[in-house]
């Protein structure tokens, strides 16, 4: 809980403010507790509201988005965007197309993503956004229909030096290509307005790897740093199928582990003797079906229906890399109690506050997902470099930065952690107080 009368206070208000919106206090919350430490040694934080300042969003966009689906009838779904805080750089962050999507959770990612943005040491601002559309079962037609319509009020709030959306949950190569054809078409203009294009119109190599590979990259470092230890010969266990499980499975291979169970939102598969990537790409990247068709072409594998069922599995590291509170307190303790030595996040807020706080009280690596998860978003920052530059880098050249970026985001939370909690372990507090600094400080250098 809160140390100081002003946390008190500020979290007291936001919670009046915005009563309801459980994921959005849930991230507020964290934050706050942690950098209270930071706020007390820094009375200029309080003097000038820069607590109340940081958590109200810059502004906050909600439309209409009308499209007309294959059967030619009409339907409607709500859009988002909310540029939460611009001291550093122009709002970045992705677009979330799922039908949870709703204000609470839009505001949760876009805070996320000031601080995440920060540890880049990209200039970088903060944003998010996206749609309560489902993208399930709907045909190429209707996907392009909808971004189209979502794009024609999204261009107006949005720009190579404004805000630069990208992808998330639903959001992949696809549907940055629909929005960006359409943000083209009206502006007519060729910009890097989006991140994560196509290849062949600016987009640029290893963002698709780059989320999960970064996610290694820190896991890589904090294993080293936290237990002397590396990927060598672990038992991995990631959920989640979508972009970000399948490249933190490549990449943890890579690094020698063995990768046994992945999920999507229905159940898990565990396979013992390693889960064959490119069985799972072909079934979620080309086919886009339901990760229990591998059993179906791997002999020996098995699929349970479920996808929580997936903590179970004995492993030495696990990877959230599906969605928000995947993972509770008591999932925490099983994993704990099978051996687990770090729990590595991918998603975004995928343990929730209580079983973190267990993690890293009993000495469980436990890498926070607004500084493991950043390799994704930094990529994007590349990409945006070479869209400015009118110039692409090799592959080689874009992951050894994004490596790069990965080593330095851990070193700062790292060494934030020792300062400021006097724990290593504690990278959650690291990683806030280290994104939060340099905000505080551009947001006093620049006024009200
Ligand atoms: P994808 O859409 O590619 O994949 C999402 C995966 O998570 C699917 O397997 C999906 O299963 C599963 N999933 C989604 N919602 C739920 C749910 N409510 N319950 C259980 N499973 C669910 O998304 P990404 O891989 O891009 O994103 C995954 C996470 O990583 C998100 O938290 C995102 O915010 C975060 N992230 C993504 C980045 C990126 O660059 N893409 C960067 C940083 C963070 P199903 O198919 O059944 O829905
Ligand atoms: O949560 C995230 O960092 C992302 N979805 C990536 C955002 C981006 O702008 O690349």
């Amino acid at each position: 809980m809160f140390k100081t009368e002003y946390a008190k206070r500020v979290y007291a208000e936001l919670e009046k403010k915005n009563a309801g919106e459980k994921e959005f206090l849930q991230a507020a919350k964290e934050i706050v507790e942690s950098i209270e430490i930071y706020i007390q040694k820094n009375p200029k934080m309080e003097q000038q509201k820069i607590l109340e300042r940081f958590l109200e969003p810059e502004r906050f966009v909600q439309f209409k988005v009308v499209w007309v689906d294959d059967k030619g009838e009409f339907q409607v779904n709500r859009g988002f965007r909310v540029q939460y805080n611009s001291a550093i750089g122009p709002y970045k962050g992705g677009l979330r197309l799922h039908p949870s999507v709703n204000a609470s959770i839009i505001k949760f990612l876009g805070l996320e993503q000031v601080l995440k943005n920060s540890l880049t040491t990209l200039p970088m601002g903060g944003g998010k956004g996206g749609s309560d559309f489902d993208p399930k079962g709907k045909s190429d037609n209707e996907i392009m229909r909808f971004c189209q319509s979502f794009m024609t009020e999204l261009y107006r709030h949005i720009g190579p030096d404004t805000d630069v959306p990208a992808g998330d949950i639903g959001v992949g190569g696809r549907e940055i290509g629909f929005l960006f054809g359409q943000y083209k078409r009206i502006r007519d203009e060729f910009t890097g307005v989006l991140t994560g294009k196509g290849l062949t119109y600016g987009g640029s190599l290893a963002r698709t790897q780059a989320t999960g590979y970064g996610l290694c990259y820190y896991a890589q470092e904090a294993l080293k740093a936290l237990k002397n230890t590396s990927f060598a010969g672990k038992t991995v266990v990631i959920s989640g199928s979508g972009n970000v499980a399948i490249y933190a499975n490549e990449k943890a291979t890579q690094l020698g582990a063995k990768v046994v169970a992945m999920s999507d939102s229905n159940g898990y598969i565990y396979d013992k003797n390693g889960i064959n990537l490119d069985v799972v790409k072909q079934i979620k990247e080309v086919e886009r079906g339901r990760i229990k068709e591998y059993v179906e072409r791997v002999k020996g594998a098995e699929y349970h229906d479920g996808c929580r069922g997936i903590w179970s599995v004995k492993c030495d590291i696990a990877m959230p890399c599906a969605t928000q509170n995947e993972l509770n307190l008591e999932e925490a303790k099983t994993l704990v109690a099978n051996g687990c030595i770090a729990v590595c996040e991918g998603a975004n807020m995928p343990t929730e506050l209580e079983a973190a706080k267990y993690l890293i009280e009993n000495k469980i690596i436990f890498t926070p997902a607004k500084a493991s998860n950043a390799g994704g978003v930094a990529t994007s920052g590349l990409e945006m470099s070479q869209n400015s530059l009118r110039l692409s880098w090799t592959f080689e050249e874009v992951d050894q930065r994004l490596h790069d970026i990965m080593v330095n985001i851990f070193n700062a939370s790292y060494s934030a952690a020792k300062e400021y909690v006097g724990n290593p372990f504690d990278l959650l507090a690291g990683a806030n107080i280290a994104g939060f600094k340099k905000v505080a400080e551009a947001m006093v250098a620049q006024g009200i």
